[in-house]
C-alpha cells in the first residue's frame, strides 16, 4: 500500500477513518465510452457550478449501489450497469461538515444523457478532463481510477480550498475501457 501526505504540519491525522461520522454519505458514477467520460455541470446543491460526476446523497436505508444508480438517472436520464466500487473519499470541512464519497465506475449504461434542473451532461476526452473546473481533490485520485487503481483519501477542506489530505491505493479494479 503506498501513502501520499500532502502536508504534515496541518495533518488530517486526526481524522480517524474506524470512528469519523460524516454528516452524510453520497455516491459519484464514472461512465467511461471508449475515450470519452461522461461528466456533469451541476446545477446545483454541494458543489453547484462544478464539473462533476453525477452522483448525490444516499437516502435512508438505501445501498450506495442503488444511490449511485438513482442519482445518476435523476440528473442524467441515463441508467449506469454493471457499476464497479472503485474508491472512498472522507471529506471533512473546517466548518463541521462532512461527507463520505464511495466512487463507482463502469463501461455500460442505457439511456441517453439528458440535460436536467440538477446537471447538464458533457463528454470529456479522458485526457482533457477539465480539472481546473473540478474539487480540487479529483486530480489526486480520479487519475488512479481511470489507470485501474482502488484508492481511500481522506481530505480536509476550508471552503472550495483542499488543506490537507491523505491518499492511500488500496488495490485494483478490471474495468476493461476501450
Ligand atoms: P448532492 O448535493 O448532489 O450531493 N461531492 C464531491 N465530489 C468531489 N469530486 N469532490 C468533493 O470534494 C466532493 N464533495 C461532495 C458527492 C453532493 C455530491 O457532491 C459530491 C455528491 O455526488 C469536497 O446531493
Amino acid at each position: 500500500m503506498s501513502t501520499i501526505t500532502a502536508n504534515p504540519s496541518k495533518s488530517i491525522d486526526n481524522i480517524n477513518p474506524d470512528t469519523w461520522k460524516p454528516t452524510n454519505i453520497a455516491t459519484l458514477v464514472f461512465i467511461q465510452q471508449n475515450d470519452e467520460l461522461l461528466l456533469i455541470r451541476k446545477k446545483r446543491g454541494l458543489g453547484a457550478g462544478k464539473i462533476n460526476a453525477p452522483g448525490g446523497k444516499l437516502d435512508y436505508g438505501e445501498t450506495i449501489e442503488k444511490c449511485a444508480i438513482r442519482e445518476t438517472q435523476e440528473e442524467l436520464h441515463v441508467t449506469p450497469h454493471n457499476i464497479i466500487h472503485c474508491g472512498e473519499n472522507l471529506f471533512q470541512f473546517t466548518d463541521g461538515y462532512s461527507i463520505h464519497v464511495h466512487n463507482f465506475y463502469t463501461n455500460s449504461f442505457t439511456g441517453q444523457p439528458t440535460e436536467t434542473v440538477e446537471a447538464t451532461p458533457i463528454w470529456y476526452k479522458i485526457d482533457s478532463i477539465p480539472y481546473e473546473q473540478m474539487w480540487e481533490d479529483d486530480k489526486l485520485w480520479l487519475p488512479l481510477m481511470l489507470a485501474g487503481k482502488k484508492f481511500r483519501g481522506s481530505y480536509l477542506f476550508d471552503g472550495d480550498s483542499l488543506i490537507d489530505y491523505k491518499l492511500d491505493i488500496t488495490g485494483s479494479h478490471n474495468l476493461v475501457t476501450t
